[in-house]
């Protein structure tokens, strides 16, 4: 009895600090998100389903893509939105203000449910990292998370027609040469769109687009250079606009 409260009290620890997203405003209509300590079964979402606020400690890991299995929730929902839109991401708890968060896209073909997100190619549509200062006493795109709780992108007006995965991945840094990647995704039917898609250049899989030897993958924002280093170089491919 008293190990179970014991292990009880150490999972709602860890659940308390880190993060992840738990709903979405798209084009002025809210979704809810996934609840990763809620039961799968009873869950109705756009969002996919993730394991925990917990990080993923390996660029390789094989649950980077969506943060688990990669396939779709029992009663899995798909939000229809127009290209151009604007999406915010919210997060109902998050815990670090250092590191880049990113936004990445992959075409589904007709049809998401159907997908695991290991299998798809992701292209990146929005990017906010090192905004100002140092690498070691900045403002990233994790601080403006941390103070608001939620990332602003726009899903490019040019993106052909048809579903898509979209995954917000916040990186955290604090923790010297030991990134921490929180990645969610959700499933979107894009319409409107300007029949346009991104080529070879901006597509990577996942995992894959990027690993733990890139400069902005593994870092030590603690170190003396890093305390005057003012350039940080976003993982992954460069951000597809459409243009
Ligand atoms: C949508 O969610 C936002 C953020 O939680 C909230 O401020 C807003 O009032 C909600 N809008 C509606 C129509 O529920
Ligand atoms: C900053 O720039 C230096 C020199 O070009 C490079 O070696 C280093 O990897 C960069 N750091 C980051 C975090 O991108
Ligand atoms: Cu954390």
């Amino acid at each position: 009895m008293f190990s179970t409260l014991l292990i009880a009290f150490a999972s709602a620890t860890l659940a308390l600090a880190h993060g992840g997203v738990t709903s979405y405003t798209i084009a002025g209509t809210n979704y809810t998100g996934w609840s990763p300590y809620n039961s799968a079964s009873d869950q109705t979402s756009i969002e996919r389903p993730y394991s925990s606020f917990n990080p993923i400690l390996d660029a390789a890991d094989p649950t980077i893509h969506c943060n688990d299995a990669g396939t779709a929730g029992p009663h899995q929902l798909t939000a229809e939105v127009k290209a151009g839109s604007k999406i915010t991401a919210y997060w109902s708890q998050w815990t670090h203000k250092e590191g880049p968060v990113t936004v990445y896209m992959a075409s589904c073909g007709s049809s998401c449910s159907s997908v695991n997100s290991a299998s798809v190619s992701w292209f990146k549509i929005a990017e906010t990292g090192l905004v100002s200062g140092t690498l070691g006493n900045g403002v990233w795109g994790n601080t403006g998370v941390f103070d608001t709780l939620k990332y602003d992108a726009v899903i490019p007006a040019a993106l052909a027609d048809g579903e898509y995965l979209i995954r917000h991945e916040l990186l955290a840094l604090h923790q010297a040469n030991t990134p921490q990647f929180y990645p969610e995704c959700a499933q979107l039917k894009i319409t409107g769109g300007g029949g346009k898609t991104p080529s070879g250049s901006y597509l990577a899989k996942l995992p894959g687009a990027y690993k733990m030897s890139d400069p902005g993958v593994t870092v030590d924002i603690y170190s003396t250079a890093a305390q005057t280093q003012t350039n940080y170089t976003v993982p992954g491919p460069a951000v597809w606009t459409g243009a």
